[in-house]
């Protein structure tokens, strides 16, 4: 008699066999979210809420951020997978994975006397070690909050110490840095620890540059003694489906903020900065997009809700007209700065 059969499927064979789990990003009525969880097909991967509460308790991680909701709603940001979700917890860090992503997140308080350079530089590496050890080594996007972002400490403004412990734990830890630095978003909250949020996965994306800026990371000294740690985008493609995640974009051309005290111009100028990206994006990955980007999810930082409406006003453009927007009050990485729009496009 022979051998009983082995199959043997090579990797790239099952790569396309097992289909990859579909990530999904929906801005959800707080009031609704039971009715709208029971209606899904999906799990919950990761809510974020900007002050409204969760019900009903789920096992995902939940980021509770201090940062308003402007337009007089109260919605949650809601991060699904079509496949099983497997929730991992530690004291200070939560996370959920199903198949090859994870959502993930750490909150740190400050320690009186610590130094938020300090904290951030402990911060990123232990999220760096669990996400590692999890197996999702490959940072795919990544959001940063902590509150009084502009003010100034031992003789250095947070964001800059911010800066600094971010790019020394990221320096020694991620493989590929600073190539391999993903999208990324640091705004500041009324209140609160450090607060960060990560999505990470079994293999990497790509990140991309945006052709009117410099890179974040090769910023002049002039800006802080280290340069902020983030790509303007990173592209994530499956069999299934394919997104663009957008990092936080202002009124930044080349390395200079353009248009001082002038909301509705800062937000044009930041229209012009994701055009160009999107554009980008679409030349990297070989397809052409239709006139209206496919689904997009915005999310707009306000510094000063009184100009909620002449920014609200320089987004009434088609380019947004199949898109959700959320606005949030938020505190920007640079004083001048009074705009700052991220987003994730979807295209399935
Ligand atoms: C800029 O273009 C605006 O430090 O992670 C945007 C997005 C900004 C992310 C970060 C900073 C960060 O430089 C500021």
């Amino acid at each position: 008699m022979s051998q009983p059969h082995t199959l043997h499927i090579s990797r790239s064979t099952r790569r396309v066999l097992e289909s990859a789990s579909r990530l999904r990003v929906d801005y959800v009525e707080a009031a609704d979210f039971s009715h709208w969880l029971a209606a899904s097909v999906n799990t919950p991967l990761a809510i974020v809420s900007f002050g409204a509460p969760v019900s009903p308790p789920v096992s995902c991680p939940v980021i509770t951020l201090d940062l308003p909701q402007l337009d007089g709603r109260s919605q949650l940001e809601v991060w699904t997978s079509d496949h099983p979700v497997t929730v991992h917890r530690t004291h200070e860090f939560s996370a959920a994975a199903s198949g090859e992503m994870l959502a993930g997140t750490l909150q740190l308080e400050e320690e009186p006397g610590a130094g938020l350079q300090a904290t951030t530089e402990r911060a990123y590496r232990r999220l760096l070690h669990h996400v590692q050890e999890l197996g999702y080594p490959y940072l795919w996007r990544i959001w940063n909050y902590f509150p009084r972002i502009n003010e100034c400490e031992q003789g250095l403004e947070r964001y800059r110490q911010f800066c600094v412990g971010r790019y020394q734990a990221l320096a020694d830890t991620l493989p590929g840095f600073p190539g391999s630095l993903p999208a990324g978003t640091a705004v500041g909250t009324r209140s609160g620890p450090l607060q960060l949020y990560v999505l990470a996965g079994t293999h990497p994306a790509t990140h991309l540059g945006n052709p009117r800026q410099v890179h974040a990371y090769e910023y002049p000294v002039h800006y802080g003694p280290c340069s902020p740690s983030f790509a303007r985008a990173t592209f994530l493609q499956s069999d299934i489906h394919a997104h663009l995640f957008i990092s936080g974009t202002a009124s930044v051309v080349g390395h200079e903020s353009r248009h001082m005290g002038l909301p509705e111009t800062q937000t044009r100028e930041t229209v012009d900065n994701l055009r160009a990206l999107m554009a980008h994006a679409d030349e990297l990955s070989g397809t052409t997009r239709n006139p209206q980007p496919s689904r997009g999810r915005y999310k707009v930082y306000v510094r000063q809700p009184d100009q909620l409406k002449a920014i609200q006003q320089a987004l009434s453009i088609p380019l947004f007209a199949s898109s959700q927007i959320l606005y949030l009050q938020g505190d920007l990485c640079r004083q001048e700065l009074l705009v700052e729009i991220e987003g994730v496009v979807t295209t399935d």
